[in-house]
């Protein structure tokens, strides 16, 4: 795999280099406006972030983004309550305009910089917003001028498959510092599947123990602890990252189904699997023992979940009749709605009967048939929000190109390119963009077993779903795109992660 840094076939002649790009002109993603004007302010030794009138959650946020700051800089970055003096001030006001739930304001001059956000969410953006206009190593100017932003898109996230091979929550946390950093605001995490259970219920202590005790190609596989799933969901929360868990039903099982015996319909429990097939396990929608467990396992989820959303799969369950798959999708999802969350699932549930408010996860791609494409549609005019998340665009698993060692290419090849070159507002025919809540990257790990090779099929795809998360439509465009993400190698290189250096990025 070459590593060159041959600028993309796509790029322009004329295209400037990206060191020629101002500050402003390189934020990833590009944010709503920015203005440069004005002297600017020497960010430096003498820096301190100001947290304006005493407040725990703005507090920390300031805490947070000193210690993103010092990070590169060395610099002290002491934090104190009060707005008064030079530095970077941190201000919500409630009233300020324009800027909604998780926008902001960026004002920088000689006198410092003021973040104004309505929220401490809309705070902390801001500060990721700031990290990218001091320089990657520390000290130095940051321009004179105002950003002005708010997402386009409310639900902006990145699945890990953490059943097929198993990670750990530290390695997961590192992920959502990498994704915070870019906005991106939700962590789907597949906590089971045919090959694992990943987490531990206390109704059902073997699904951890035993259903988690493998993985794809028969490593020793794992499983996180409630404490540190709360962890995990602590942590996320910090960085404004809500966590949405999924539970696979009634297919994708079958690391529950050789756990417990009584989940069969033949009462006996297979092996565990530690293949890569899909679609040969369902649960017994038959038996009544299966809801009671449905109800446990949710229960439990539930009450470790501050987040609005459980996601219970639904995909792929080809071993499932499809009556059967309908009268257990109801179920499933009145459990949901009795443990007060809203449902999340993959878009075979529009085949079924999507519960009222259920959210649709879309993942065809361009050659998914037109009757699957049209039942999505329905869905969404009938209210259901959907979540993109198109195969042939998003799904980091799927290889750059041919020479890429990890991957599957079910969906076809996803470079850079094609990853990030659509527009989510109207990509399906039929469903407008309101019925859009957002955009998801999953990553799937049937062939991902290392930090390495899940940072290389991320990096740099993850930063385009970021910006079609974040950006307006019409800062969308490759060429500028392009050059933008090249500038952000030194900082991806700054914090060690191990990105695809893609032939079809500009990198310097
Ligand atoms: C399809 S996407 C699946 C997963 C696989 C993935 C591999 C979806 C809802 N189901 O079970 O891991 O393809 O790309």
């Amino acid at each position: 795999v070459s590593c060159t840094a041959a600028r993309g076939d796509d790029a322009r002649p004329g295209d400037d280099a990206p060191a020629a790009l101002t500050p402003f002109e390189r934020l990833l993603p590009a944010p709503l406006s920015a203005r440069a004007e004005g002297p600017g302010y020497s960010f430096g030794a003498g820096t301190v972030i100001r947290t304006g009138r005493p407040d725990e959650e703005v507090r920390r946020v300031g805490e947070l983004l000193a210690e993103q700051l010092r990070g590169p800089s060395g610099l002290p970055l002491p934090v104190v309550d009060g707005a008064g003096g030079d530095g970077i001030r941190l201000r919500i006001d409630e009233e300020a305009e324009g800027v909604g739930d998780e926008g902001y304001l960026l004002d920088s001059g000689p006198a410092g910089i003021t973040l104004t956000a309505r929220t401490p969410a809309g705070l902390f953006h801001a500060g990721q917003t700031l990290r990218q206009l001091v320089p990657v190593s520390g000290p130095g100017t940051v321009p004179g001028g105002r950003v002005s932003d708010r997402p386009r898109f409310a639900y902006r996230g990145a699945m890990i498959d953490i059943a097929r091979h198993f990670f750990t929550v530290e390695q997961v946390k590192r992920y959502v510092d990498q994704l915070a950093q870019y906005k991106v605001n939700t962590l789907h995490v597949h906590l089971t599947d045919d090959q694992g259970w990943r987490l531990a219920i206390d109704s059902w202590p073997r699904l951890a123990e035993y259903g988690g005790a493998s993985e794809v190609g028969g490593g020793p596989g794992g499983h996180w602890t409630k404490d540190e799933y709360r962890e995990l969901v602590a942590y996320a929360g910090e960085r404004y990252v809500e966590v949405v868990p999924e539970i696979d039903m009634p297919g994708h099982t079958n690391a529950a189904l050789a756990s417990y015996a009584e989940l069969n319909c033949d009462g006996k429990a297979p092996e565990r699997y530690t293949g890569t097939k899909v679609g040969f396990s369902s649960l017994c929608v038959a038996k009544e023992r299966t809801y009671e467990f449905v109800d446990q396992v949710l229960g439990e989820l539930a009450e470790l979940t501050p987040g609005r959303y459980l996601h219970i799969g639904g995909d792929e369950a080809h071993s499932t009749p499809a009556a059967d798959y309908a009268a257990f999708m109801d179920r499933a999802q009145a459990v949901v709605g009795r443990h007060g969350k809203t449902v999340v699932g993959w878009h075979q549930l529009a085949a079924a009967r999507p519960a009222e408010g259920a959210v649709l996860q879309y993942w065809g791609h361009d050659r998914t048939s037109a009757a699957e494409k049209a039942g999505v549609v329905a869905a969404a005019k009938a209210g259901h929000p959907v979540i993109l998340s198109p195969a042939d665009r998003l799904y980091l698993d799927m290889k750059y190109e041919a020479a890429t060692k990890p991957g599957l290419s079910w969906a076809g090849l996803v470079p850079v390119r094609r990853s990030y070159s659509w527009n989510p507002g109207s990509y399906l025919a039929g469903v407008p963009e309101s019925a859009v809540l957002g955009v998801e990257a999953p990553l799937w790990t049937e062939t991902i077993a290392t930090r390495a090779d899940w940072e290389l099929m991320a990096f740099p795809r993850v930063l385009g779903l970021a910006e079609l998360g974040w950006s307006p439509a019409a800062a969308l465009d490759w060429a500028s795109y392009s050059l933008r993400l090249a500038a952000q190698g030194p900082r991806m290189d700054a914090q060690g992660i191990a990105y695809y250096r893609a032939p079809d990025v500009p990198w310097s």
